[in-house]
Order: C-alpha cells, then structure tokens, then sequence
C-alpha cells in the first residue's frame, strides 16, 4: 500500500491526483503546515531526513522529490497509464517535462516568493526575478498553445507535475497573460480525480 506523507497546500497536492486518476489504493498521513512559518511540522523528517513533502512509502522504501514520486508510481503501478510509450519522442519530451518543473520552472516563481517578504530590501532583484519568471511561463505557455495537455494527447505525469508551476503562477497572479497556461489548469482542475483530491484532503487554495 502507497502511504503519501500529505502537507496541506503543497505540492503532494498533486501526487493525491495521479493516485486518483490511476484509480490505486492509498492511504494519507496528513502534517500541517505551521500557521506562522508556513514549515512542515518536525515529523516528516522522521520519514525522509530532508523533511519535505511529497514523500511517499510503498513497501517500506521511501521516494522523495514530486518528479521522481511520479514516475516511481507510473513505472511501478501505472500499467503504461499516464505516460507516453517509452520507445517514443515523445516519452523524450515527457522526461524533459517532468524534470524541467521543478529543476527550472520553479526556481523563478520561488525566488519572487522568498525575495518578495523583504520588502524594499528586495527590489534590485526584481527586474530580474520578473523576467525569468516572463522567460519560463512564456515559454511554457506557447507549448501549450492549441494543446490539451502538455505531450500527446492525453494526459500525463509531466501535466501533473507541471500544474504546480500554473498553480503557483495563479497564486503569485501571475496567470493572466498565459491563456494556454490559464485554460490548461482550468481544465486541469476540473477532472474528477483532482476534484477527489479535495474531498479526501481538504481545502487546497491553489487549487481553486
Ligand atoms: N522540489 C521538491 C520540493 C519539496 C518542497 O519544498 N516541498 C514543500 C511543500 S510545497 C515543503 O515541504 N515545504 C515545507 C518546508 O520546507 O518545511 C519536490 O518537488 O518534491
């Protein structure tokens, strides 16, 4: 049985949702954030020593880091679900998907978040936070133009682990200059196994 270690509003949020959409059996352990710090509670490290989330456990071994997590699943559960054929370019493109969410595409979106709580302190690096974050979401967004998912056609790992990039972009408000992005993540968010993800582990904001 697959345990995800869940952090209200982080990105386990998505992992939930490809459990969902494969239809496996699973249990959450649920830790909240602190309301001041917004850290995950000291627990988690007693799962995986860097204390982040997601982190899941399947059979005793742990697997850690939200593209890793999701191609663990799809390779040892999916049954050729949610990928392309790995013969394919297009499971090249899939790969390339998966890593570039977090190896690239956050990076920018967190900065702007991290840097954003100094206050004045911080404004010489905005320019240049801004057109990162213009570079990436551009870049994104024109791959998304006349698609519906982000490789094939149909959905994969790499449009689960990339949502978290729109929906943090959403958040930071950030959205209203990518339609692609903007229609992808509503549409997204409007299939039933992300909407099972709410009602098994409540309210999600960046979901909304
Ligand atoms: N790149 C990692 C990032 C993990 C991460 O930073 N997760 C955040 C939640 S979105 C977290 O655990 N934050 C709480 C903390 O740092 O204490 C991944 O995608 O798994």
């Amino acid at each position: 049985m697959i345990v995800v270690h869940h952090l209200n509003e982080s990105r386990s949020q998505r992992i939930l949702w490809l459990l969902e959409e494969l239809g496996l059996p699973y249990e959450i352990k649920m830790y909240q954030r602190d309301l001041k710090t917004r850290l995950a509670p000291p627990e988690l490290t007693a799962i995986h020593p860097l204390g982040k989330s997601p982190v899941i456990t399947d059979d005793g071994f742990v697997v850690h880091e939200s593209g890793a997590i999701i191609d663990y699943i799809i390779r040892h559960h999916g049954g050729g679900r949610l990928q392309p054929d790995p013969q394919t370019r297009a499971y090249d493109e899939y790969v390339q998907w998966l890593h570039y969410a977090e190896g690239s595409a956050m990076l920018p979106l967190l900065l702007n978040m991290y840097v954003g709580r100094l206050g004045e302190a911080g404004a010489p690096l905005h320019p240049r936070i801004n057109s990162e974050i213009a570079n990436h979401l551009g870049y994104v967004d024109r791959s998304l133009e006349g698609r519906e998912f982000i490789v094939g056609d149909s959905l994969t790992g790499a449009d689960i682990n990339m949502s978290f990039v729109g929906e943090v972009a959403g958040a930071a408000g950030r959205r209203g200059s990518y339609p692609a992005i903007d229609a992808w993540i509503q549409r997204l968010h409007a299939r039933p196994a992300f909407q099972a993800t709410l009602d098994k582990a409540g309210e999600y904001k960046l979901g909304r």
